[in-house]
């Protein structure tokens, strides 16, 4: 990574620009502790060497992004979904060329230990997929006599997209790639916490040629640019992955302002249920993989196991000894697979849980030692109902284990809460499993096998308070789209 320029300004129009008022924000390594890129005057640490200052878009940064991708609108919606194909497949191949980069830049700038990273791989299959898939239809109909009726399927215009920290290059590619394939241009706010990778890919973007303004990217904050997206009237859809009280902020501005369509991705308080007749050795395996990566700061981690009270012991033992066997380390390093939280802020919530959870469970590992933004792999048992560690997502290696007796009450416990992004179940009853997979309220269930997701073509998204509509693959490509009725009158048909 040495060497290699980071862009830190922004990228409208297809160049990169510093922000209207030369406004910019610091950011901190979640691996070294010590800033990565600062204003103007202050020292950039050589590791990423950053090009400028990073700057922080305003809203007349904003207004110039949505005037851009609304100017090249006509003729990108224009092309062939081939044509448009051809850019996607380039950046998908530069995305896969430039993956020790990328993994370098979150581990250094979120603490993605590199061992973990598959996001290139990922990320790079939904521009490769939008390549070839995207030819959208619409269908016809001749049940009104003396018509013959079609729907069309069209672009929305310019869409928003705004994304989170914890795994910055999937959701730019998740939302992207459909976004632009269905012949919509894109002006994407990162995380304040992440900008870098976003930019990183802006300017593979600028050299895989895509014409300017289709894809704009924007790093600043929240309440500033995030807020002046969501409550722009030229903004048609917008589509959001962050945390609950955000989407119900986004939800308001865009009431306010032009009822543009939301498609969000929200919290997740994920439960996972253990039968007694359950392969222990695989759920105790797939279960502590699923609320260990990433240090726990996945919204689909199985935050909540509840095992069958007839194995629970021996299920609790083999989870902890996998648990507690994370190697906690510096994230370039390949050795390590559990890093630091991704900031002081989210360090600082997660211990906040854990000491709350002393009050109302029981705490089966050690004391949290770890220095820095470490957090030791912690697990609490006997948490009950109603507490609030049950309730809200920790977002950190923080899970709680909880006994059941029969399968009305594992259930019921599973579905006690305002999320319903994800659930697991573990039995080899085909019959119980089928009957569970129906009654749990969340938007993905896995029999046998848990978070992250497997079926890379299934629709994901949220039940309750996790979110709107659905994403990945052709779904994600209906969300981006119009359905038009055109009812043609025909004399003698
Ligand atoms: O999220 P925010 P934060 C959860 C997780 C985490 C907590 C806080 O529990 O601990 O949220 O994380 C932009 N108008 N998840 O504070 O604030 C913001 O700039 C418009 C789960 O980082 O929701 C960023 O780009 N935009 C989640 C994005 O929203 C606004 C992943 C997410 O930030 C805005 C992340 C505003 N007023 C956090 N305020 C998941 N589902 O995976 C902020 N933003």
């Amino acid at each position: 990574m040495a060497g290699k320029t980071i862009e830190t300004r922004l990228f409208i129009n297809g160049e990169f620009r510093p922000s209207s008022n030369d406004e910019t924000f610091d950011l901190l390594s979640a691996r070294s502790g010590s800033l990565l890129a600062k204003g103007k005057s202050a020292k950039l640490r050589m590791i990423l060497a950053v090009s400028h200052a990073l700057h922080e878009a305003t809203k007349e940064d904003v207004d110039d992004a949505v005037a851009a991708a609304k100017a090249a609108f006509p003729k990108w919606a224009a092309l062939s979904p081939y044509e448009r194909g051809r850019y996607l497949v380039r950046l998908a191949d530069l995305i896969v060329e430039a993956n020790t980069e990328l993994a370098m830049l979150e581990a250094e700038s979120m603490g993605r230990p590199v061992s973990t990273y598959f996001d290139a791989t990922v990320g790079s299959k939904y521009f490769r997929y939008f390549s070839e898939a995207a030819y959208p239809q619409g269908s016809s109909s001749l049940n009104t006599p003396g018509f013959m009726n079609i729907t069309l399927k069209q672009p929305v215009g310019v869409v928003a997209a705004i994304i989170p920290w914890n795994a910055p290059l999937i959701f730019f590619c998740k939302k992207l790639a459909p976004a632009l394939a269905a012949g919509n241009t894109v002006v994407l706010k990162s995380s304040e916490k992440a900008p870098l990778t976003s930019l990183y890919v802006a300017g593979l973007a600028k050299k895989a040629g895509f014409p300017p303004g289709v894809l704009n990217v924007l790093s600043g904050q929240g309440p500033v640019s995030g807020a002046a997206l969501a409550l722009h009237m030229d903004v048609r859809t917008l589509t959001f992955t962050g945390s609950n009280r955000t989407g119900k902020l986004i939800s308001k501005m865009a009431a306010d302002s032009n009822l543009k369509n939301l498609i969000f991705e929200l919290g997740g308080k994920s439960p996972a249920i253990i039968f007694d007749d359950a392969d222990i050795d695989a759920a105790a395996r797939d279960t502590q993989f699923s609320i260990q990566l990433i240090s726990g700061q996945t919204c689909m981690a199985n935050s909540r196991i509840y095992v069958h009270r007839s194995i629970a012991e021996s299920f609790i033992a083999k989870f902890k000894i996998a648990f507690t066997s994370a190697r906690l380390g510096d994230p370039a390093d390949p050795n390590t697979n559990h890093g630091p939280q991704a900031d002081k802020i989210q360090h600082a919530t997660v211990l906040r849980y854990i000491e709350l959870g002393k009050t109302s469970g029981k705490l089966l590992t050690d004391e949290h030692s770890a220095s820095g933004l470490y957090i030791n792999p912690t697990i609490f048992t006997d948490v009950p109902e109603n507490a609030q560690i049950m309730k809200e997502e920790i977002f950190g290696p923080v899970v709680i284990i909880n006994t059941f007796d029969t399968e009305e009450e594992a259930v019921a416990n599973a579905n006690n809460t305002e999320h319903g992004l994800y659930a697991a179940v573990y039995t080899k009853d085909l019959d119980r499993a089928i009957r569970v997979a129906s009654r749990l309220e969340a938007g993905t269930v896995g029999v046998n096998c848990t978070s992250p997701t497997k079926g890379d073509d299934m629709p994901f998204g949220g039940q309750k308070g996790s979110g709107l509509q659905r994403e990945s693959y052709i779904h994600s490509m209906e969300t981006f789209m119009e359905t038009k009725s055109v009812l043609i009158k025909v004399d003698r048909l």
